[in-house]
């Protein structure tokens, strides 16, 4: 008899239907709901993209492809998926009340979100643990998985293959930005969050692992509460990189997200090649890792690690 253990995969949502994204909008903004203007600017993105994000579909196939990982992976456990969103159903919430119904008492938790902060892992890891505490349920959380070797394996292998589509002698005009969604650098500051050195890490580690010779840190997507968001904003850095060294080739991997969804597919697909089509440069964004085995592979390699400890 195999024992029944919760698997809990969480991630951001989207909107599932054009009248979910003012709703969603508003708990993005934690009950506040946008202006006429701001809801008019996301439709519009989400509409550049063909009107939704594919995001909901991705998310069930990861979460998917991991269970059935584990359940190849271990004999003696039957891992029972429950997917928990953070801004639309089935909340974070809803999941864990799901696995108190379903009689689980342990519970492996995932966010499909690779570098650990206070304001992005952490919240979700919260969200569960105080539902999961009101039933007694064990949690035990995989904080992040950039480390492992597959996450970076799978990445170093993107990047060489863009690289095999650029001429040889184009190389050491090609730059590499390596970005993650940007965070209000206050918030990161006072609370000395790990999130900015992961994603320096993961870069460094990525230009060791692979043929490219140059290497820029950005960060993308930040929203407008008037305050300052970590930077350079990848946009930005893209205009300071030519202007410093004329690069040919810029090639975008947004390491920080783990699908194709709006943050990839506008603000690096559309907004980022709007500005190498003005500066007459190649742009280039290498596939995200979905199902493939190798990001799949890094998260069950994250999972076992933190279950020989427990
Ligand atoms: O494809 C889709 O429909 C959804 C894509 C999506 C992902 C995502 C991931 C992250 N976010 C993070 C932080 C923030 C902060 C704010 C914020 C705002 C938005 C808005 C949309 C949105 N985010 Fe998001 N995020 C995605 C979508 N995000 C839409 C609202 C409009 C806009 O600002 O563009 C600002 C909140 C505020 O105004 O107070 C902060 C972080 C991640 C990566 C980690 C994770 O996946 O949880 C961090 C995917």
């Amino acid at each position: 008899m195999k024992k029944q253990v919760g698997l809990l995969v969480m991630a951001y949502g989207t909107p599932y239907k054009k009248s979910d994204i003012e709703p969603y909008y508003t708990d993005i903004r934690r009950g506040r709901k946008p202006s006429q203007e701001e809801l008019d600017d996301l439709i519009s993105r989400y509409e550049a993209i063909g009107g939704l994000s594919p995001l909901a579909g991705t998310t069930e196939r990861q979460a998917e492809a991991i269970r059935d990982m584990l359940n190849e992976t271990y004999e003696d456990y039957e891992f029972k998926l429950y997917i928990g969103l953070k801004h639309i159903h089935p909340f974070i919430e809803d999941a864990v009340v799901n696995m108190q119904q379903d009689g689980i008492e342990e519970a492996v938790t995932v966010v499909l979100a690779p570098h650990y902060s206070n304001f992005s892992i952490g919240s979700y890891n919260k969200r569960a643990k105080a539902k999961a505490d009101e039933f007694g349920i064990k949690l035990y959380h995989v904080n992040e998985y950039y480390k492992q070797q597959k996450f970076i394996d799978y990445w170093t292998q993107r990047v060489d293959e863009t690289l095999a589509e650029i001429p040889e002698e184009a190389h050491n005009d090609t730059v590499l930005i390596v970005s993650a969604h940007s965070l209000p650098e206050k918030m990161i500051k006072e609370s000395g969050d790990p999130y900015p050195d992961a994603l320096q890490e993961t870069a460094n580690m990525i230009e060791k692992g692979s043929h490219i010779q140059h290497v820029a840190v950005g960060w993308q997507s930040e929203g407008n509460t008037g305050t300052p968001w970590l930077g350079p904003d990848v946009q930005d850095l893209t205009r300071a990189l030519y202007d410093k060294y004329q690069y040919k080739h810029f090639i975008y991997t947004p390491v920080g997200f783990v699908a194709e969804h709006l943050e990839v597919l506008y603000d690096n697909d559309y907004e980022c090649k709007v500005v190498c089509d003005e500066l007459d440069v190649h742009y280039h964004r290498p596939p995200m890792p979905d199902t493939h085995p190798l990001f799949i592979g890094a998260i069950v390699d994250e999972i076992s690690n933190i279950f020989k400890k427990a």
